[in-house]
């Protein structure tokens, strides 16, 4: 008897796991987009220029799916002169390399008046954006937000009664091309700082918001809402706690964030949920996004201002601007005191306060203890033949016609440098002074990462080609998460190692480099593909600043034709055709 209860119990259990395998498979959809990627007169500042819009939007569109789902993008390129592609920053295309969206790596430009489908899973909740990832098209304006809601039937580790979404970007009055010309001319000719800072495309050049707190001659705004630089009003019932989604793509600035007198508590970032840490204000770097609560426990009768600021270069931008609107308080009543100020844009300390705060959640992928290689990448500031540059171990990276993915699953040994970038640097090399030798070399070498294995990168950083003088470079991998096992002043020792933190290390996809410092990263090379690992800011890849990791190409299946229908692939599948 109890032998055929126990087999009735199993039997019932088991068609309850089947039946919950079939509703959590329905429950998963493919999400089916149509875009077309145009130039347009758009007016993000207030002052009338060409954006790269899409389907007649900028930003973009907005993408919502659930962890799980399937994103089938057919992007159409209505450009009429030159390629796109369009990567998905965050999301680790696991098993489908090819649609990683990175021109010359993990497919050809999409050439104009074709159309490329981009289809991959998104499979972890989280806070995510798309951008260009060919030529100079990111600071164009091509980019949006990809947020990934958890599965259906799973919780968040924290609650929220409502959320917001904001993207940040930095905008210049000068288009992309002639930024590109100025950064490739001898002598260079640098991009300065940006005009505008924009929060979901969205800023104020001729006028403030703030006029009135400022002792600037700026004007105040006169809006009536749906101007295109109108901002975008944060609406909020009192009492209540609101999920703030944060990610930046701006083309230099890092920036810092805050709402005046409320707190942020920050929970998640690059997709993965961290021990929450309250804080005043947050930095944010370009390539990076976070999720931070805040509860709406003013005085409702005032609204208050979200503002973002220029951190780690001598601001030359005002702040970016929004409202926090309190119901039933009008929109149009502005706030009763100044935004809320940012630390002093040189106070490294509070950045590395900030940064340092940020830790894992307990459910959060462990780094293995130990590690298979070592790479130590020195970032410095160059010439090559009187052109600047920015160099990793002496090579400036330049990316070859045909794209990496291709030429390395079919064996084209001719299709780049097949020497390998070196794993290190100089031992003697003075990270604290300009180069004694300012020349460097450019290349298009692979570093090839054993299938499996766990790599360390240490990125170091050094003075740049003018004395006492270092930069930030938020450093943005693709194709994976890795661990941040910790940062420090000065030259990279063995005795760093000991200090490793291997029990919380934050797991993200970006992760900055203070002036005179280093960051080291842990990675498992785990996702068969080749992957872009590079500086995010964007003049910065533009002058060399990144290198390029591959493993398990041979394992990597069905590569769609369009990805490889350029350079040397492309003559490859020609001669298919005609045999
Ligand atoms: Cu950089």
């Amino acid at each position: 008897m109890g032998f055929l209860i126990d087999s009735c119990l199993i039997r019932a259990l088991f068609s309850l796991y089947i039946l919950s395998i079939i509703l959590a498979s329905s429950a998963a959809k493919t999400r089916h987009l149509k875009w077309e990627v145009e130039y347009m007169h758009w007016s993000p500042d207030g002052l009338e220029g060409v954006v790269m819009g899409i389907n007649g939007q900028f930003p973009g569109p907005t993408i919502r799916a659930r962890a799980g789902d399937t994103l089938h993008i057919e992007l159409t390129n209505k450009l009429h002169t030159e390629g796109v592609v369009i990567h998905w920053h965050g999301i680790r295309q696991i098993g489908t390399p090819w649609a990683d969206g990175t021109a010359s790596i993990s497919q050809c430009a999409i050439n104009p008046g074709e159309t490329f489908v981009y289809r991959f899973k998104v499979d972890r909740a989280g806070t995510y954006f798309y951008h260009g990832h060919y030529g100079m098209q990111r600071s164009a304006g091509l980019y949006g937000s990809l947020i990934v809601d958890v599965a259906e039937g799973e919780k968040e580790p924290f609650h929220y009664d409502g959320e917001f979404n904001i993207l940040l970007s930095d905008w210049w009055h000068k288009g992309s091309h002639e930024q590109e010309v100025d950064l490739s001319s001898n002598p260079m000719r640098w991009i300065g700082e940006p005009q505008t800072l924009l929060i979901n495309g969205r800023g104020q050049f001729n006028c403030s918001l703030a006029a009135r707190f400022s002792s600037s001659s700026a004007r105040e705004c006169r809006l009536r809402g749906n101007e295109q630089y109108a901002p975008q009003i944060l609406r909020v019932q009192p009492n209540k706690t609101y999920r703030l989604r944060i990610a930046s793509t701006t083309a230099l600035a890092s920036l810092n964030l805050a709402i005046g007198k409320h707190k942020l508590v920050v929970v998640e970032a690059d997709g993965n949920y961290l021990q929450p840490f309250s804080v005043d204000n947050m930095d944010i770097y370009s390539g990076e996004s976070y999720s931070a609560l805040f509860t709406t426990d003013q005085d409702p009768s005032n609204n208050y201002w979200l503002s973002i600021n220029v951190r780690g270069r001598e601001p030359k931008t005002p702040p970016g601007l929004t409202i926090l609107n309190y119901s039933p308080t009008s929109a149009s009543k502005l706030p009763n005191s100044p935004p809320p100020v940012s630390p002093r844009w040189d106070n490294y300390g509070s950045s590395k306060a900030f940064s340092n705060k940020i830790l894992a959640l307990t459910s959060t992928p462990k780094p293995p203890t130990t590690s298979h290689r070592r790479i130590l990448l020195l970032n410095t500031q160059n010439f090559i033949d009187g052109r600047t540059k920015w160099a990793i171990n002496n090579v400036s990276l330049v990316l070859p016609p045909t794209p990496y993915l291709g030429s390395m699953r079919f064996g084209l040994s001719n299709a780049f440098d097949q020497k390998r970038p070196p794993d290190n640097f100089k031992h003697d090399y003075d990270v604290m002074r300009p180069a004694a030798n300012q020349n460097t070399t450019s290349g298009s070498g692979v570093y090839v990462l054993k299938f499996n294995t766990t790599i360390d990168v240490i990125l170091q950083n050094a003075n740049a080609l003018k004395a006492n003088v270092s930069e930030i470079h938020p450093w943005h991998l693709h194709g994976h998460d890795f661990w941040i096992l910790g940062y420090g002043e000065g030259k990279f020792t063995e005795n760093d190692v000991s200090k490793f933190n291997l029990k919380n290390p934050p797991y993200r996809n970006t992760a900055v480099i203070f002036p005179f410092g280093w960051t080291a990263l842990r990675f498992v090379a785990d996702n068969p593909g080749v992957w872009a690992f590079h500086c995010h800011i964007e003049p910065h890849l533009h002058m060399g600043m990144g290198v390029v990791f591959a493993e398990g190409v041979r394992r990597v299946k069905r590569i769609p034709n369009e990805a490889l229908a350029c350079g040397l692939t492309g003559k490859l599948l020609m001669n298919n055709v005609h045999k």
